[in-house]
């Protein structure tokens, strides 16, 4: 292969390459290594310990799903949580949404917001709304201080490794339960069903016991494991599958749409089958 090319290796026997023009960027910053490249395939692309964070060619079917199931979901959201997210792709989504008033972003590493801003304009051009505020702070700690605050709460979070692990724990999603209004929901991207159905089961299990309603959906991603990507929601009051489609606002989307919303929650049997399992 001519070129110089980055390979990320998703699983022990499962790796996804991609052809290089060049790196724009590279440091460590205080809780991870930060890179941004340039790719052939997808344009710019942002790392993290060299794990594939987000894309400038498929970001969009990650972050039109992880924002707008969940704001269309509510009937009137006005203050939304995201947690993670530092490259700006949820909140860019989440202020399309004309009810909403306040969206607070809570990313551990100020370093991604910097270098999303510099690098990744086209994602992270939301971050100077007027109502946008950011803040460098733990998720983990920032639920556990809430107490019937926002909407919606979205954890755009990396992988369960490192400071993420507390965020797909029993106890996080008591404190956001909490943290949420008494009609709040919230929505977590919670991996490949091919590679992390036990991940996805327990979590699945747990928002069960914690919220009336908790539901799986599904959507691609191109440059995760296995190209499918699963979010879990957990809800105090409305129901996915029950959206009033007459109500919702009309958005320029390139992957969302009420029909691809719907489609979302149509689960093959080889994903309900992860949750049926004992
Ligand atoms: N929009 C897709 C990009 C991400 S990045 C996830 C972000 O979560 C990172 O910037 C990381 O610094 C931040 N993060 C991790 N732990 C915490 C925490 N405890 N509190 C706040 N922010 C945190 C998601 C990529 C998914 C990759 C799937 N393979």
């Amino acid at each position: 292969m001519q070129g110089i090319w980055f390979s990320e290796l998703q699983t022990p026997g499962l790796g996804l390459s991609i052809k290089l023009k060049r790196t724009l960027h590279h440091e460590k910053t205080p809780y991870q290594e930060l890179a941004v490249v340039d790719t052939e395939a997808y344009g710019r692309m942002l790392l993290l310990d060299n794990i594939i964070q987000t894309t400038v060619g498929d970001e969009f079917f990650y972050h039109e799903m992880i924002a707008h199931v969940p704001l269309n979901t509510h009937p009137h959201p006005r203050t939304a949580l995201v947690i993670g997210g530092g490259d700006g792709g949820v909140i860019r989504e989440i202020i399309k949404h004309p009810s909403i008033e306040k969206a607070v972003l809570v990313e551990i590493d100020a370093r991604v917001v910097a270098n999303a801003r510099e690098y990744l304009p086209e994602i992270a051009c939301g971050l100077d709304d007027a109502r946008v505020e950011i803040r460098f702070e733990d998720g983990i700690e920032h639920v556990r201080q809430m107490e019937n605050t926002y909407d919606v709460i979205i954890v755009d979070s990396t992988d369960p490794i490192g400071p993420a692990v507390g965020l797909f724990s029993t106890e996080f999603y008591r404190n956001v339960y909490r943290a949420l209004k008494p009609d709040g929901l919230f929505v977590a991207q919670t991996e490949s069903p091919l590679f992390n159905a036990r991940l996805i089961r327990r979590i699945q299990r747990d928002l069960a016991e914690i919220f009336p309603i908790a539901r799986l959906y599904l959507t691609t991603v191109p440059t995760y494991p296995g190209g499918i990507w699963s979010f879990s929601m957990g809800s105090k009051e409305y129901d996915p599958l029950e959206v009033d489609w007459r109500k919702v606002p009309q958005l320029a989307t390139r992957f969302y749409t009420p029909a691809v919303h719907q489609a979302a929650f149509a689960l093959p049997p080889f994903v309900q089958d992860i949750l049926n399992k004992k």
